[in-house]
């Protein structure tokens, strides 16, 4: 075997005599092996080459039509209690879960290749970083893994040392949605994902083990695995300071990460350490520090354009997977929100007819994070960065304001766990409805949420220095249907008024939700938004919120006696003060 860890080589065996692969290849994340993956995948046509001259080492992938986002009904936490999992998770018996995938494993890589693909979430050197080990018959999977993690000989050196890794399983099986599960065993640090070969449900690493299983390992050694961009915002005087924020899919994590200053705010700079996962752990000094576990981006498509996000524009005009995006008459990718050239087929390779779009809502590039221009080498730093504030938000059309601040750690932890968002295409199923997704993380929390709270309360205490907690809105719009706030680059706006309140230096009025800028306090000088507007977005509009205060009351409800009493106490207080 080509590995000194016993319990991999063993588990690989085991594996392969059950699935029975034609070939095993073990993933060393060579270049070489990289190109290697991409030809065999143009020969079959799983890639399709883009024009290589304006978009070099760029491929365009498309899936089977109904495999395009991640599937919830069809994710399953096993724990062996079901109270364990919780009511914001779907639970099935461990045993039944591992039958019935075994069952549709059997046999499943016959004449295809498995692959090994020894990882490592986070920076190889640093004691935050866990590792996994993804077992698949996708060579696109592959090939993303080696986008998204450290892959290879290095990560595999790592596993060695520490004898301990997560297991993952993968096949795409058939495609056939009726046999699709994706199922987690916490306990047993154990993925098995079959029958699909998108993003979130294929690329273990991202959300199975970054966010699911880490979140409850993290759990027990006493640190948060969070669904968080992390940037640093370098100020005119230099200085840079971190905020991670928790934003539901497709609501502007990758954005906001990447965001470029409005030309009124002169010297200020955004470094992106993360767009969608964050590693959180309490540091010697008391402060919160963060790491992004991953190593690049695998973003929404639709949308990026220069004046929404000039950094990622640019970013993916080389070295890119793109997956079910349109295509150009010259073999161009084209999405929407793409202004030049115009789109000839469709994301499915069909000829462009009527008002269906070219690229799907959910199609998506993968790239490497050292390919933007906000990288900092500090993404690769494995004591990770200090964290001032944390930033929670939803895609709500009304009530949530602009931004407002949280009056300490437990509040926080209220606001966290009451944030609710409008759907999007990251998940099959309908568009649009608001859901209550706590902390970002409805789809990713390997536990009971109850429980996940009592950790964020307990981990507040650990900490003497805890970042200031926010909530923001980029999404209000009047009664028309227009957006109220101008979003993107502006959103910088709100970040700078965020770090001035972190050291209490900006005005803000007390509401019983919690603190929003005194007028005048929030720099709209040179923004396309009248003052009308802002009063609009600033507005807390009270029979609103008491509403909204005494639903998340009863959802609350649904999380029983493993509630925490604070969060109840708290709640009710702020009904109160809401009269
Ligand atoms: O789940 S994915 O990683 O495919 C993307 C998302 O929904 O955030
Ligand atoms: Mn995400």
């Amino acid at each position: 075997m080509n590995t000194s860890c016993q319990t991999l080589a063993d588990w690989v065996e085991q594996v392969a005599s059950h699935t029975r692969p034609e070939k095993i290849h073990w993933c060393d994340g060579s270049e070489n092996e990289y190109r290697g993956l991409i030809d065999l995948m143009l020969a079959d046509e799983t890639l399709l080459e883009l024009d290589q001259r304006n978009w070099p080492g760029c491929y365009l992938h498309r899936s089977d039509p109904s495999d395009v986002a991640r599937v919830e009904h069809l994710t399953f936490i096993c724990t062996p209690e079901e109270a364990d999992a919780g009511p914001n998770n779907n639970w099935m018996a461990p045993e039944e879960a591992h039958r019935k995938t075994d069952e549709l494993f059997a046999g499943c890589m016959q004449g295809r290749t498995l692959y090994v693909i020894p990882y490592c979430m986070g920076p190889i050197d640093s004691p935050y970083s866990r590792c996994g080990v993804e077992i698949t018959d996708s060579p696109y999977v592959v090939a993303n893994m080696r986008i998204m993690t450290r892959m290879g000989t290095a990560a595999l050196r790592r596993i060695e040392q520490d004898d301990s890794f997560v297991k993952g399983l993968h096949s795409t099986g058939d495609l056939d949605p009726d046999k699709r599960f994706i199922m987690h065993f916490p306990e047993e640090l154990t993925i098995k994902s079959i029958g699909s070969g998108y993003g979130g449900n294929a690329l273990l690493g991202k959300k199975c083990h970054a966010l699911r299983i880490a979140s409850y390992q993290a759990r027990y050694e006493g640190w948060l695995a969070e669904h968080m961009l992390i940037l640093g915002l370098q100020d005119p005087t230099g200085r840079i300071r971190y905020i991670a924020a928790a934003f539901p899919s497709q609501c502007g994590k990758t954005n906001l990460a990447m965001l470029v200053p409005p030309a009124e705010l002169d010297g200020w700079r955004v470094w992106t350490v993360g767009d969608d996962i964050a590693w959180l752990h309490p540091g010697d000094d008391g402060r919160l520090y963060a790491i992004n576990p991953e190593a690049g981006f695998f973003g929404v498509v639709p949308g990026t354009a220069p004046d929404t996000n000039l950094n990622a524009y640019e970013m993916i005009r080389r070295d890119t997977i793109f997956t079910n995006v349109g295509v150009t008459a010259d073999n161009e990718p084209w999405w929407e929100g793409r202004a030049e050239n115009k789109p000839a087929l469709d994301w499915k390779g069909q000829p462009m007819s009527g008002d269906s779009p070219a690229a799907h809502p959910n199609s998506r590039f993968t790239v490497s994070a050292r390919q933007n221009k906000g990288y900092t080498p500090l993404m690769d730093d494995p004591r990770g960065v200090p964290i001032s504030a944390i930033v929670f938000g939803g895609r709500r059309r009304e009530l949530a304001p602009l931004v407002y601040q949280a009056r300490d750690w437990e509040h926080g932890v209220l606001v966290g766990a009451s944030v609710a968002s409008e759907t999007t295409a990251a998940a099959a199923g309908q568009v649009g409805v608001v859901r209550r997704d706590p902390m970002a993380m409805k789809p990713f929390c390997g536990y009971n949420f109850a429980d996940y709270w009592g950790h964020w309360l307990e981990t507040g205490k650990r900490l003497s220095s805890p970042p200031e907690v926010f909530h923001v809105n980029w999404f209000r719009r009047d009664e028309s249907g227009r957006f109220l706030w101008p979003g993107f680059g502006e959103n910088l706006r709100v970040l700078s008024w965020i770090l001035d309140r972190c050291e209490n230096g900006a005005d803000a009025v007390d509401t019983p939700i919690g603190m929003t800028p005194a007028a005048g306090a929030l720099n709209t000088d040179g923004a396309d938004v009248s003052a009308a507007d802002m009063e609009a977005l600033l507005h807390i509009d009270r029979a609103g919120w008491r509403q909204e205060m005494q639903q998340i009351g009863e959802y609350f409800d649904t999380y029983g006696e493993r509630l925490p009493a604070v969060l109840r106490q708290r709640q009710q207080k702020i009904l109160g003060e809401l009269g």
